[in-house]
């Protein structure tokens, strides 16, 4: 491939997870219940969790992958030490909201999940590795699903922002990138997992979603505001989940579809980088009996507090019909949509697409005209492991080169870029299927979707792969 264009030269290349995913140690040093600790692992029950959590937070029999997840939270230091090899400048993981505040309405933090998060960022640190921090991600406290019904509450802004302000003000000299929400788009769609809401049967659920999200967008702003406020060279951002949609035809129905589809998501990313409503939402909200409730300044909250750089994960296209019945389906993340007949897709179903990928750059960047991030990218596949601990996964080296290309097209395009993090750098459990059998990493990790296994991490073939990559700054795929 040809190796004139480049990379910045402090582009931040790394990788991400989240705690809920990866940590384990769900209730140790007085961390409290997350909506993630009630999800069950495996397909069918995972989804029906999802859509329907109640049952599983009634009775919390049976196997919970956050549980201990990888022990990230005892295995660290092992992690950190093999990602600095790799040569990582930066890593993105999320505070797990429960182990600062445990219920999620106390006035005081719980000091020793603060002590955690220091010490695992002095550790990256030493390595030269920047903290990329999410405040919320799947993980809000089961204590305030239980007493404000999640998001749905005014109430839980100010314990958000409480929360906010605390890491804030902790971490303000380890810390440098922020962000508010993971993947805020998804409250539209599971809102149990984005925004602590469980639908009530025979309520106008859309009335419920699009509250919550008004109050995720209040506790973004105010973020904002304090963080600008406690270290003024910190830069905060959204993070959307990076939805980009084709029309199945030239046909104009399947056109403007496709664009309403991409409005879905967009929809959150403009009141925080733009700083408003905008005016299409206005006609969706009347026409599905939607009425947000706000109080007097809110408007000005968002208008003067918007986001410094957007964020997003890009894993796969989507294709909008106008008559999807007589269509091929395939699987997304709690989305499915139509197929793609020029791509091919991941064992889940999502459909692998390197050129959508410098698309997506680039519809961002020009409808926000902010910095973006992209801090999940990465192909979820099963993985063998031969003899001689050898795992030869030529698949995700493909996938990742593909998509590294591409991006560097999108800078070349003239896309302003600060990074770009893969997920799951090291094995994890899936957010939609709660399965370990689903793998993103450069690092394996032995333990299988029951729970078994010696935990034991081994470098991938990949590993070394993108270990060059960092090192060449991209010039070497
Ligand atoms: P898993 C929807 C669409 C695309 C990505 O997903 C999504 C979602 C909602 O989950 O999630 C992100 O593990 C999410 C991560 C997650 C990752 O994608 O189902 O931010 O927590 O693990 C990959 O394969």
């Amino acid at each position: 491939m040809d190796n004139f264009k480049k990379f910045p030269d402090n582009f931040l290349w790394g990788g991400a997870i989240a705690a809920n995913q990866a940590e384990g140690a769900y209730l140790e040093n007085g961390k409290g219940l997350s909506t993630s600790d009630v999800l069950p692992a495996g397909g069918e029950a995972r989804f029906r969790a999802i859509l329907n959590p109640q049952e599983f937070i009634d009775n919390m029999e049976g196997y919970r992958p956050s549980h201990l997840a990888i022990d990230f939270y005892h295995r660290y230091k092992e992690d950190v030490a093999l990602l600095g090899e790799m040569g990582f400048k930066c890593f993105r993981t999320s505070i797990n909201w429960t182990r600062i505040f445990p219920e999620g309405d106390e006035e005081t933090p719980n000091e020793e999940g603060l002590k955690f998060y220091d010490e695992l960022f002095d550790e990256l640190l030493k390595y030269n590795i920047q903290p990329v921090i999410t405040i919320s991600h799947y993980e809000m406290p089961l204590g305030l699903v239980k007493k404000y019904g999640g998001w749905r509450s005014r109430e839980v802004i100010e314990c958000y922002v409480r929360y906010a302000k605390t890491l804030f003000n902790r971490y303000k000299d380890k810390v440098k990138y922020w962000m508010t929400f993971n993947e805020i788009n998804i409250t539209a769609h599971a809102p149990f997992v984005g925004a602590g809401v469980i639908i009530k049967e025979g309520e106008n659920a859309k009335q419920a979603i699009y509250q919550a999200a008004h109050h995720q967008f209040m506790a973004s702003a105010l973020a904002v505001k304090a963080c600008h406020e406690i270290d003024p060279e910190a830069k905060i951002g959204c993070m959307l989940a990076g939805s980009i949609n084709y029309p199945y035809t030239c046909k104009p129905d399947d056109v403007f579809e496709a664009m309403q589809k991409d409005r879905e998501s967009f929809f959150f990313g403009d009141v925080q980088a733009r700083g408003y409503y905008p005016s299409y939402i206005k006609r969706f909200f009347r026409e599905n009996n939607v009425v947000i409730k706000m109080e007097d300044g809110d408007e000005e909250i968002l208008r003067n507090n918007t986001v410094d750089y957007v964020a997003f994960s890009y894993y796969m296209s989507g294709v909008v019909s106008t008559a999807p019945e007589d269509k091929d389906k395939t699987e997304g993340n709690f989305m499915s949509g139509v197929r793609n007949p020029y791509l091919k897709a991941s064992d889940w179903g999502w459909q692998i697409d390197p050129k959508g990928f410098r698309y997506i750059l680039n519809y961002y960047y020009d409808r926000y005209q902010k910095p973006l991030f992209v801090v999940e990218n990465g192909l979820g596949a099963v993985d063998v492991v031969e003899d001689g601990d050898v795992i030869n996964d030529d698949y995700r080296i493909n996938y990742l080169r593909d998509h590294i290309y591409e991006m560097r097209e999108a800078i070349e395009d003239g896309v302003e870029l600060l990074g770009y993090t893969t997920w799951g750098p090291i094995d994890l459990v899936s957010a939609g299927t709660g399965e370990m059998k689903k793998r993103y990493g450069f690092i394996y990790v032995d333990r299988d979707n029951e729970g078994n296994g010696t935990l034991r991490r081994l470098r991938k073939k990949s590993f070394n792969w993108y270990k060059k990559v960092i090192e060449t700054n991209g010039q070497e795929l």
